[in-house]
């Protein structure tokens, strides 16, 4: 036990639920909006990344019968090699032990940087069950595969390092490009684009994902269900592909280190990627909307 780093005594310190209090109390004002079903995945806690802020909000303004946690929840590898743990990753941790109290069905898929877990599949600790992959039938009676992607590393190999590769990068380069230019030139070099090298690079990042997607798409197609549900990418999407003939449903649900999204079916089956920086922006404008015309108290 001695050798295990100390974010695992906290992660079984906060097991001891509810003796803990979390370190950002919980929102308890207005009504949570619920869903009959939220994905998240790919919160990589125990590292710098995790949008610890957002995701405690997301958990805090939502409820669900059932949540996915389809994989990378916690960054195993990192944890071993340097140690960051925030209380807020604990309360992270708390809030989703709390939603299985509270009678949320918690499904735990882990995935490549979460894999210590997995030889604990098929197992259920305080109340969270562990699965390698699952079923998921929606409310209008469609069956969708559930797993975390990176069973499919094998055969997207030759272009695994390019899916991080992003935008933000891309950008960066552009505005990069112009300074080195400027540079060169007065040193007396030749002209060399940064922003030409980067955006081939772009460009097979934007391929990798399109080619993953295609891939995840066919295995579903190839089982026999609707559609399929994963993370890993980092990329959330929602496409439809055709395999010998039928629909093949292929949903990302994102991530919460850059893209803070999550995926939710509501009680009619329908399903929605939501972005929640984008919802708290939203949120924001109808209270100061609100504050500066408060409704007319009734007589
Ligand atoms: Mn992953």
């Amino acid at each position: 036990m001695t050798d295990l780093p100390s974010g695992f005594e906290a992660f079984h310190n906060v097991a001891n639920f509810p003796s803990i209090k979390p370190a950002v109390p919980e929102v308890t004002k207005g009504e949570r909006r619920r869903f009959r079903t939220i994905w998240i995945s790919d919160v990589h806690l125990g590292t710098k990344g995790c949008n610890h802020e957002l995701l405690i909000d997301f958990l805090d303004h939502t409820d669900s019968d059932t949540m996915y946690l389809v994989g990378d929840i916690i960054d195993g590898w990192r944890l071993k090699k340097k140690l960051y743990w925030p209380a807020e990753h604990n309360d992270i941790v708390w809030r989703i032990l709390k939603r299985a109290k509270r009678g949320t069905r918690i499904v735990y898929i882990p995935g490549n940087h979460d894999e210590m877990v997995r030889p604990f599949c098929g197992m259920n600790f305080g109340g969270v069950e562990i699965r390698r992959a699952a079923f998921h039938d929606t409310a209008d009676g469609r069956r969708l595969m559930v797993l975390h992607g990176d069973e499919f590393d094998a055969v997207m190999l030759a272009h695994r390092w390019l899916a991080f590769v992003g935008d933000a990068a891309y950008h960066v380069m552009m505005k990069l490009n112009g300074w080195v230019a400027n540079v060169r030139k007065r040193l007396g070099l030749p002209y060399w684009s940064i922003s030409k090298a980067a955006k081939h690079k772009v460009k097979n990042a934007v391929e990798f994902i399109g080619k993953y997607e295609e891939v995840v798409a066919r295995a579903a197609g190839e089982r026999g269900v609707d559609g399929v549900v994963c993370g890993h990418i980092h990329t959330a999407e929602s496409r439809v592909f055709m395999h010998d003939g039928s629909p093949v449903e292929y949903w990302n649900d994102g991530d919460w280190v850059e893209g803070c999204n999550a995926l939710v079916e509501y009680h009619n089956g329908r399903m929605e990627i939501l972005d929640w920086a984008e919802e708290v922006a939203r949120r924001d404008i109808a209270e100061r909307a609100a504050e500066a015309h408060p409704e007319p108290e009734a007589a």
